[in-house]
């Protein structure tokens, strides 16, 4: 069997304070690691491996890793400079947002090809190679640049926008060119393979060459939709021990007698966390009997603090989460419960399943996986509801949860009232219907069906 190496910005070791990595992305690829032979490449904060030719191996619970050195310069203009600061605004459809600068782009290319570099020695003609995300687009051209004739697939974890947003990146073809290096490049659903190919088309590119070939810049790929999911058995029955833990029956007895809505997100603007909170000041305003009856559990690790943007909506959840509890709260008790930390998984897991109504309402997400742990964590007898934005990439395959606009504040309010009140029957339904999908379209799933149709064909790359 081929060794798999995963390529990504950031290796999943634990963080500097020992809290485990809270991304999507890490849980999910963990896994196929697990499973099989290679390795993990990637930038830790954690280890400072130094600055020289070759990255440092590490081993940690059963994963190799190669660790990749990055400069402050590194950091400052390729990951919170160009990749946070320019990719992922516009990416999420926010090029208001966007910092862009020619040295931020210049140390994006200049640390792709760094990454290239360290990688390519380490490389065996059979080993195939994933690539993970918008901080490494380029790589694969680098690559080649170097002569590498592996497969090489690259998997986009955040949405591909219309082409109108996508070009407001500065020398955007570019962008398009790398990702035509790659022998496969996969999206979480339909509208971002969509998006991607539309660009594509109006660069006069991307003409279908064979049956679910592209051909573009001269290179031939193949495109495809690969839905990330979770270790759902995993969750379920984490959820369920999870329950039993003493240390979280006291947590339920505190609040007992509340209908608990939970929230789990990073601190990111787009998860839409202030719309969320201003839904629910109006859900406390129009369904008066629920006041003292409802908490909001926000859970919200910090994330990228060191980007103006994310400051700002820092300052602006506390400011809301302050104005809703200055509003509704009494002597005993405040409505909005925040934690703008991370907590332990198994808590999460036992949260989510006291949680009466999973509240996840980004304005725009690749897929969120915060939806599909909170379904699989419930209680199959007594389940909560999913209210999710129908601009979340799960909303597609999901539609089985209470799917509502972000934007609209009503009908948000409404939707939490419709699912605090949904009979257990029907709540049952939902469920069921959800974790049918959840249950077949598991992380194994994601990974297998990547890699399968990664191995399945070679695009053009090689020498063969
Ligand atoms: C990107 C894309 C896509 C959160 N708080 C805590 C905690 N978490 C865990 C959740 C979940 C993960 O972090 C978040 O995953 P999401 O998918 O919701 O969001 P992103 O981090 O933005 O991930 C996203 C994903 O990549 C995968 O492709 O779905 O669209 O943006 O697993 O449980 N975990 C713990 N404590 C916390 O406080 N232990």
């Amino acid at each position: 069997m081929s060794r798999v190496i995963v390529v990504s910005n950031r290796v999943p070791l634990p963080k500097k304070d020992g809290a485990p990595p809270t991304g999507g992305m890490a849980i999910a690829l963990k896994a196929v690691l697990k499973k099989q032979d290679g390795f993990w490449m990637g930038w830790s904060d954690n280890e400072m491996a130094p600055d020289g030719p070759e990255p440092t191996p590490r081993e940690d619970d059963g994963i190799n890793y190669q660790l990749v050195y990055l400069s402050k310069k590194d950091l400052d203009e390729y990951y919170h400079g160009f990749a946070n600061s320019v990719l992922w605004p516009i990416f999420h459809g926010r090029p208001d947002l966007a910092e862009y600068s020619e040295a931020r782009r210049a140390g994006y290319y200049r640390v792709n090809k760094r990454f290239a570099e360290l990688l390519k020695p380490l490389l065996r003609d059979e080993d195939v190679v994933w690539v993970n995300d918008y901080h490494l687009i380029p790589l694969a051209e680098e690559l080649r640049k170097l002569g590498c004739t592996n497969r090489i697939g690259f998997f986009l974890h955040i949405p591909w926008p219309p082409a109108d947003i996508f070009s407001t990146v500065p020398k955007y073809d570019t962008l398009l060119r790398g990702l035509s290096c790659y022998d496969l490049v996969g999206f979480h659903t339909d509208y971002d393979l969509s998006n991607f190919l539309e660009c594509l088309a109006r660069q006069k590119q991307g003409k279908i060459v064979k049956e679910r070939f592209h051909e573009a810049y001269g290179n031939k790929f193949r495109c495809g939709v690969f839905p990330i999911s979770i270790d759902t058995a995993n969750f379920e029955s984490l959820a369920e021990n999870a329950a039993r833990n003493e240390r979280l029956q006291e947590t339920y007895a505190r609040i007992a007698g509340y209908d608990i809505v939970i929230g789990v997100d990073r601190l990111d603007y787009s998860k839409g966390i202030e719309k969320r909170i201003v839904a629910f000041r109006h859900f406390l305003r129009r369904y008066q009997p629920r006041v003292n009856k409802t908490l909001l559990l926000q859970i919200t690790p910090k994330s990228r603090e060191i980007i103006p943007a994310y400051k700002a909506v820092e300052k602006d959840v506390a400011e809301l989460v302050g104005c809703v509890n200055g509003e509704f709260g009494t002597v005993d008790s405040v409505p909005v419960h925040y934690i703008n930390a991370s907590i332990e998984q198994s808590d999460l897991a036992g949260l989510y399943r006291k949680a009466r109504i999973g509240l996840v309402t980004p304005l725009r997400d690749g897929m969120n996986l915060v939806a599909k742990e909170y379904v699989a964590a419930q209680n199959p007898l007594d389940p909560g509801v999913l209210v999710l934005s129908r601009f979340s990439g799960a909303a597609r395959k999901l539609d089985a949860a209470m799917l509502v606009n972000p934007y609209d504040t009503e009908e948000m309010a409404r939707t939490m009232e419709e699912a605090l009140a949904l009979p257990r029957r029907d709540r049952i339904d939902r469920w069921t219907a959800i974790m049918t999908v959840l249950r077949e379209h598991d992380v194994y799933k994601w990974c297998g069906d990547f890699l399968s149709s990664l191995n399945e064909h070679r695009a053009g790359h090689s020498n063969e």
